[in-house]
């Protein structure tokens, strides 16, 4: 396909991009944290969304060098904000499941962070919940070697992947991601609400933070604090946005 083939040169010519977007605080208001997302500058397509490519990179393999070069460049990114003086917050990476799967990864993960002088505290990986639910002994094994370097992980689109209750207390996560389509439904019906405070509840109880995901409204931030959601994520904060603008959220930050 068009993509495909363009997405075979994208690395070398230098045409990915990362954007970033601001999580808060509940209790503070301030910035807890930024994700790294991904674009594709292709001078044909024009500003290509992961949507579109992450999919076609994952089936060719592209996804490990593409992965390789995120976690790379959210790295040395998030140490040149540091360098700057600017507030320090982790950065968030997302993790495909192929990239994950690779066995090289966790040391590629110790070499993004050796190499770019970034503390491990720093750097966050999002693994979504089914990249989790697959070859579940071997995940564990993977995600306690990257506990032990001291990066924090996260289980990200919380709620859609079919999760095993009773593995999910064997995985060592600091965050819980809820997934944007139960933050969205949350105010249109009762169930909708009691399945949001259940993951708060839930998620608590296996010693993690909750992110909620997708917030847009006033009316979002305001239930979801009041159920003791402790951080959000979302267009009524910021969009993702270039790293300049990323910086300047630091820098009000200061
Ligand atoms: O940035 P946006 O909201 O359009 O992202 C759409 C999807 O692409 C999300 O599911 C997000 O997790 C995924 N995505 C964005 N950047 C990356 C990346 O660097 N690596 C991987 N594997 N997925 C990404
Ligand atoms: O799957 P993941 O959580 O990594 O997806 C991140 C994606 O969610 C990004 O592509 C980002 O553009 C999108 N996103 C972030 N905030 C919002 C929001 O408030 N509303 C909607 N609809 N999408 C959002
Ligand atoms: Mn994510
Ligand atoms: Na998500």
């Amino acid at each position: 396909t068009l993509i495909e083939g363009h997405l075979r040169n994208a690395l070398t010519r230098h045409e990915f991009v990362l954007y970033f977007q601001p999580r808060i605080d509940c209790g503070t208001g301030r910035v807890a944290g930024l994700e790294a997302l991904l674009r594709w500058r292709q001078p044909e397509l024009g500003l290509v969304q992961p949507d579109r490519f992450i999919g076609v990179a994952e089936e060719t393999g592209r996804i490990v060098e593409i992965g390789e070069w995120v976690l790379y460049e959210a790295c040395r990114q998030a140490k040149s904000w540091q360098d700057a003086g600017l507030p320090r917050v982790p950065v968030a990476v997302n993790v495909s499941a192929r990239q994950f799967r690779q066995a090289g990864f966790v040391q590629e993960v110790r070499d993004a962070l050796a190499s770019s002088g970034l503390a491990p505290e720093y750097l966050e990986l999002e693994l979504t919940e089914s990249l989790m639910m697959q070859n579940i002994e071997a995940v564990i094994t993977a995600m306690r070697l990257l506990k032990d370097s001291g990066v924090r992980l996260s289980i990200d689109d919380f709620g859609t992947g079919y999760s095993s209750l009773s593995y999910l207390r064997r995985f060592p996560l600091d965050y819980l991601k809820i997934d944007r389509s139960f933050v969205r439904d949350m105010l249109h019906d009762a169930p909708g609400a009691a399945i949001v405070r259940s993951m708060i509840t839930l998620g608590h109880s296996l010693g993690c933070r909750i992110i909620a995901e997708g917030v847009e409204t006033r009316d979002q931030l305001g239930y979801l604090t009041q159920q003791g959601c402790d951080e959000i994520q979302g267009f009524l904060c910021s969009r993702p946005v270039p790293v300049e603008q990323a910086g300047e959220l630091l820098h009000a930050e200061g």
